[in-house]
């Protein structure tokens, strides 16, 4: 029975790869009147490639929308359609070899140490699971004749995306989104004349698939996922288009729905898969989806659309950025990326701040997925590293701009993810090192992966996990919800129990190390990137035990194993200075002989950020060694690792150089046309970065060191504004201590700031050199005016 079924899915597959490519996307250059809507990507021409598409998600499925006249592309995703199935893939070899690659890397014989990690050490498979497409529907559409006034854009306000012309003499409106509500992609189809809206619905895919339809005006598309490495798909999928037409007359074929001389049509598009937890794969996407469905077709266009509108500004609008307006802003999209290195269109870093809230709303909401590397968005069954979960910098950036852009609901499923990799790491960290608590390496996918994988210089690295703990922290320094933090404490615990077994003394120093261990990707001047302790691993574990203690101080609980804590977080390696006055990347000072000295990891930096280890108050020379290794890196990279040393110069109060380095992130050499982020190829977490960039521009918080459970808090307003925005405003943006933050300034000097309390009692607010503290009751509210006195109407 299984055999027929995967036989008539493979002849199916065939069936589809084999039809006639799609004709190239429609290209109508016209007199399109510009955007009305400041927050608003719009385009003159419709996309032809998919980094001009423009992206729809709900947290969970996602379109990306091509906006051509006579064929319109809506390329499909669902964040659980991935390759594979549950699997295991710790290399039994391992523990065994663990300890002679240690000894070997003490001994400084790191290419024998890195051979043998590679046989006998690396995962089996050595790679992860890949994030699938579900393909594409497909709108065919009359030839068109006399197209003309074509615009398309995506209004970032109302998660819309409008594709409007008129043809001989009609005017058409599509208008597509992607409902957090209803659980349905929408799209709907209007003219200015009755009766003029007809085209054909089908689907296409490189899946494995059926495509039937189903009664009078549905088209049903049911697969299973892809095999990947040895892993087979076990996943069912299921993709659901059901086609409503006003007048007019709907007919089926048995692959398509067609609408005749309609006054207007909407689709409801739901997707789903069996995946129900990264070891059951049990569900029925057929319910899931017929039920979405049926919902969503009881109610009315208009309705669909107010609660999808209403559920997206609940979340977007918490945050507005005003950087000053120009002539500039008339322009199409496309055109602002090409001219945004001339100064003169603040407001696109705006938008461009702001399509990376919206990129967060839509790629990650409760109960989904987190934002992969290409967020929710893909297109290809093998695409670009797996499209998977890279959490040596990649994941992490993601959420960076979460907590303090008022988004911490969206950092739900990242939380979810961790749990779920504690519980697969736990079975790595016996497995592999006979140690307890858990670890996660560079890497993770849908099924909750956590072996070293691909290469020893990027996979032999034990602090994946460890670096995630830090977002459970901050999650609860912004938000300050000890319910929350008791839920995840044992997490942080058992990541810090997997160091407290595993961490080795190192023969020189005495110091407690990671070994083996690399830092991140980048190779030391020995033929490898193996070492022991490499300088991020030890700042990374300063700050899981560091934070581990103070989580456990606020639960009062767990008094031993806090003392152990503490006892190991004084052994770490302390921050070396070396020869070039950098801040080294390694226990020994290699940093100027290594053979990419302006790598795009900058691994070591991570103490000055994300982390506070490094700042400009407290550790002065340890800032300056900082700032230097940061100036022999150089700015420019890839999308990601540019959006790093923004976030980093924005930490040495430097707004001028961040500025600068975000005009090269937001040039074409880094940005596509619509707007998603270049490492190249795609990749969104320099979208993300580059978000998180501009808010340490304006805003920046910490936690001061405090003993026992108290904490006090700290915001830093204005720390890094660049001279190019004299005049702005902000409100909504979030500190850690629990406090929403309006600013305004002009000339580059403050003028007003408000703080409203979502939970904290006390910050200090520093701004330049003046600093005063606050108190607040929850929920009250004080405004400051420049030079930070009281204004009257504080509450
Ligand atoms: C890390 C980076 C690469 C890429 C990959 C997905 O390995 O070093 O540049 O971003 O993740």
């Amino acid at each position: 029975m299984k055999k027929t079924l995967f036989a008539s899915l493979w002849f199916a597959a065939v069936l589809i790869l084999s039809v006639p490519p799609m004709p190239a996307q429609d290209q109508f250059p016209g007199n399109a009147q510009p955007s009305v809507e400041p927050l608003s990507l719009w385009y003159r021409q419709a996309a032809t490639k998919w980094t001009e598409a423009l992206p729809l998600g709900n947290g969970r499925i996602g379109a990306m929308v091509f906006g051509g006249v006579n064929h319109e592309r809506l390329q499909l995703n669902e964040d659980t359609l991935w390759a594979g199935g549950p699997y295991d893939p710790v290399n039994p070899q391992a523990r065994k070899a663990l300890p002679e690659a240690r000894q070997l890397v003490f001994e400084g014989k790191y290419r024998e140490a890195s051979k043998l990690i590679s046989q006998k050490v690396l995962s089996k498979p050595k790679g992860q699971m890949p994030y699938e497409t579900a393909g594409d529907l497909i709108l065919t559409f009359p030839d068109s004749t006399s197209v003309g006034n074509y615009r398309r854009d995506l209004n970032l306000d109302k998660a819309v995306a409008t594709v409007e012309y008129t043809d001989q003499g009609v005017r058409f409106l599509r208008q597509v989104f992607a409902s957090p509500v209803d659980q349905v992609i929408v799209v709907h189809l209007t003219a200015d004349k009755k009766g003029s809206i007809s085209f054909a619905a089908g689907f296409q895919t490189p899946q494995r698939v059926i495509i039937e339809t189903e009664s009078e005006n549905t088209l049903v598309m049911s697969g299973v996922n892809g095999s990947s490495q040895g892993i087979k798909g076990v996943l069912k999928f299921q993709v659901r288009a059901r086609v409503l037409a006003d007048g007019g007359s709907i007919s089926v074929t048995s692959n398509s729905v067609s609408v005749a001389n309609a006054n207007s049509a909407t689709i409801l598009i739901a997707l789903a898969t069996s995946y129900q937890s990264y070891d059951n794969v049990s569900g029925d996407p057929e319910k899931i989806v017929k039920g979405q469905i049926a919902a969503a077709a009881r109610k009315k266009f208009d309705k669909l659309l107010a609660a999808h509108v209403q559920e997206h500004q609940r979340l977007f609008r918490r945050v507005s950025l005003d950087l000053g307006h120009s002539e500039a802003m008339q322009l199409p999209t496309d055109e602002r990326i090409k001219n945004f290195d001339n100064g003169r269109d603040p407001q696109l870093a705006t938008l461009y701040f702001q399509f990376g809230r919206y990129l967060l709303i839509s790629s990650s909401r409760p109960g989904g997925q987190p934002a992969n590397l290409q967020g929710l968005w893909n297109d290809s069954m093998n695409p670009p590293w797996g499209s998977k979960y890279t959490i040596n910098i990649n994941t992490e950036m993601n959420y960076w701009p979460a907590e303090s852009g008022n988004l911490a609901e969206c950092v739900e499923p990242l939380i979810a993810m961790v749990k779920d990799i504690s519980q697969t790491g736990t079975r790595t960290a016996q497995e592999m090192y006979g140690a307890g608590g858990w670890v996660a390496h560079h890497n993770t996918d849908l099924w909750r992966a956590t072996g070293p994988i691909d290469i020893v210089d990027a996979g032999m690295w034990p602090s994946g996990g460890a670096w995630l703990c830090g977002h459970l922290w901050d999650h609860y320094e912004f938000n300050l919800d000890k319910a929350c933090l008791k839920k995840v404490y044992p997490i942080m615990r058992g990541a810090a129990q997997f160091f407290l077994d595993t961490l080795v003394d190192d023969p020189t120093n005495h110091w407690l190390v990671t070994n083996p261990s690399i830092s991140p990707e980048n190779q030391h001047p020995f033929g490898s990137g193996l070492s022991a302790g490499p300088s991020m691993d030890e700042e990374i574990l300063r700050d899981l035990f560091g934070n581990t203690i103070k989580a456990s101080e606020i639960l009062g609980t767990d008094k031993p194993f806090r003392a152990q804590l503490a006892a190991a977080r004084a052994r770490l390696a302390p921050p070396q200075i070396g020869s070039a006055g950098q801040l080294q990347e390694w226990l020994a000072d290699w940093d100027m002989k290594a053979p990419e000295i302006h790598h795009r990891h900058v691994s070591h930096l991570y103490a000055l950020y994300p982390s506070w280890q490094i700042n400009v108050f407290d550790t002065p020379k340890l800032t300056a060694a900082a700032r230097k290794s940061l100036e022999i890196r150089g700015d420019e990279s890839t999308g990601w690792a540019t959006a790093w040393r923004i976030n980093l110069w924005d930490r040495l109060h430097d707004g001028d150089h961040a500025y600068r380095i975000l005009k090269f992130l937001l040039s074409p050499e880094r940005t596509y046309a619509d707007m998603f982020d270049a490492h190249p190829p795609f990749q969104i977490d320099g979208n993300f970065g580059g978000a998180a960039g501009i808010e340490g521009m304006l805003l920046q918080s910490r936690a001061l060191e405090t003993a026992g459970a108290a904490q006090r808090f700290e915001m830093e307003v204005l720390p890094a504004l660049p001279s190019a925005w004299p005049n702005g405003s902000v409100t909504g943006l979030r500190t850690r201590g629990g406090f929403e933050v309006d600013l305004a300034w002009n000339g580059g000097k403050l003028t007003r700031i408000k703080i409203h309390s979502v939970g904290g009692r006390k910050t200090t607010i520093r701004y330049g050199d003046h600093t005063v503290e606050i108190k607040l009751k929850p929920g009250g509210t004080v405004q400051l005016q420049a030079g930070l006195q009281r204004a009257a109407k504080s509450s």
